[in-house]
């Protein structure tokens, strides 16, 4: 974890030093340094790209295990007309005060539209303590959203992905383990708090549900996604260098389903292939190596024949509860595997 503060004299050398004390040149810059940003979920909308990402900010909630220093209070989107052009901020499309039901922390957001509404999926903990889905409506992409009045029936834990399908259907992907509380979860129902995976035992999966046609509610009983090793295993927990921890999301190549996730504890951003929705998604390798900073998160998006992949580092601040947002190309070697990303020269 990188804990460092670097100064701006630093910063216009535009190297940074990773973990391990290694300096590193990154390939991209922050998209927007007037505020901090993270987990970049991007949708082109009307021609353009928006971003609805975390809005990182410094509380002084003390660090602890469960992340309780990502004590993000509202969210703000951005927009560019293309992935190369300038970036606007929308200013606050949603505050944590403005929903009923919410305790503290609003965690990594998406977003999706249907027949004139745009919709705000976040993460957030209620009063409980306990992370719940909510949606918010829009008539505009960059809000302001209005928050229904209870979280989505049926969700829990972190991190909705909502996908829509070349058929027009929508599913949300959703869970995070750890501070995002999925190991808290068995058959869907709530088993208090509970310790984190063990080294050996089958590792948490991540959740999908198909979305109803009012896309506020879930139109079905949340599944696993399985996410099989070559041999068509499920990975075990130990196996953290491929299981699957947090910020799932899901994209179409050449009528194939893509499931890239993190890895959590070890930093990468994985994928897996499968043929539906729901999977089987087979493991295939690495988007994106680890980046500054302890969090990966991202969004992969297609813009003008080309494909894009959003996400975040800690260039500026150094501090991993402030991140700050980038965008690079991704691409597809002609097997249709990813060829792996490393944004650090
Ligand atoms: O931004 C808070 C959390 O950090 C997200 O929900 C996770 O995916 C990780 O990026």
């Amino acid at each position: 974890m990188s804990n460092f503060t670097i100064p701006i004299g630093a910063l216009l050398l535009l190297s940074v030093f990773n973990t391990f004390g290694q300096r590193k040149t990154p390939v991209s810059k922050p998209l927007v340094s007037h505020i901090y940003t993270a987990d970049p979920s991007a949708h082109l909308f009307n021609g353009k790209i928006y971003i609805y990402p975390s809005h990182d900010i410094d509380t002084g909630t003390k660090e602890d295990d469960e992340g309780g220093h990502f004590d993000m209070k509202d969210y703000r989107i951005l927009s560019m007309d293309s992935p190369k052009s300038k970036v606007r901020d929308n200013g606050i499309a949603l505050d944590i005060k403005n929903v009923k039901w919410a305790g503290r922390q609003m965690w990594a957001p998406d977003a999706a539209y249907k027949n004139g509404t745009y919709y705000l999926y976040f993460p957030v903990k209620d009063k409980e303590d306990i992370f719940r889905i909510g949606v918010a409506t829009s008539k505009s992409p960059i809000g302001p959203f209005k928050a229904e009045l209870e979280p989505i029936k049926g969700t829990y834990s972190i991190d909705p992905a909502v996908f829509k399908d070349s058929d027009g259907n929508h599913y949300m992907y959703f869970g995070g383990i750890w501070g995002g509380q999925l190991q808290r979860w068995k058959d869907n129902l709530y088993q208090g708090k509970t310790e984190n995976p063990k080294k050996g035992e089958v590792a948490r999966l991540p959740r999908i549900a198909k979305l109803s046609a009012d896309m506020k509610s879930l139109a079905e009983e949340v599944k696993e996604v399985k996410i099989l090793d070559e041999k068509g295993n499920l990975f075990t927990e130990d196996n953290n260098e491929k299981r699957f921890f947090e910020a799932a999301w899901v994209h179409k190549y050449k009528g194939k389903y893509y499931l890239s996730y993190s890895t959590g504890d070890t930093h990468n951003i994985c994928y897996a292939i499968g043929d539906n929705p729901y999977g089987p998604f087979t493991f295939k390798g690495i988007v994106l190596k680890p980046v500054l900073g302890w969090t990966n998160h991202h969004s992969i998006v297609d813009f003008k024949g080309k494909t894009y992949l959003y996400y975040h580092d800690t260039e500026i601040s150094g501090k991993t509860h402030l991140r700050n947002i980038k965008v690079t190309e991704l691409k597809y070697n002609i097997d249709g595997t990813i060829q792996t990303l490393d944004v650090y020269k």
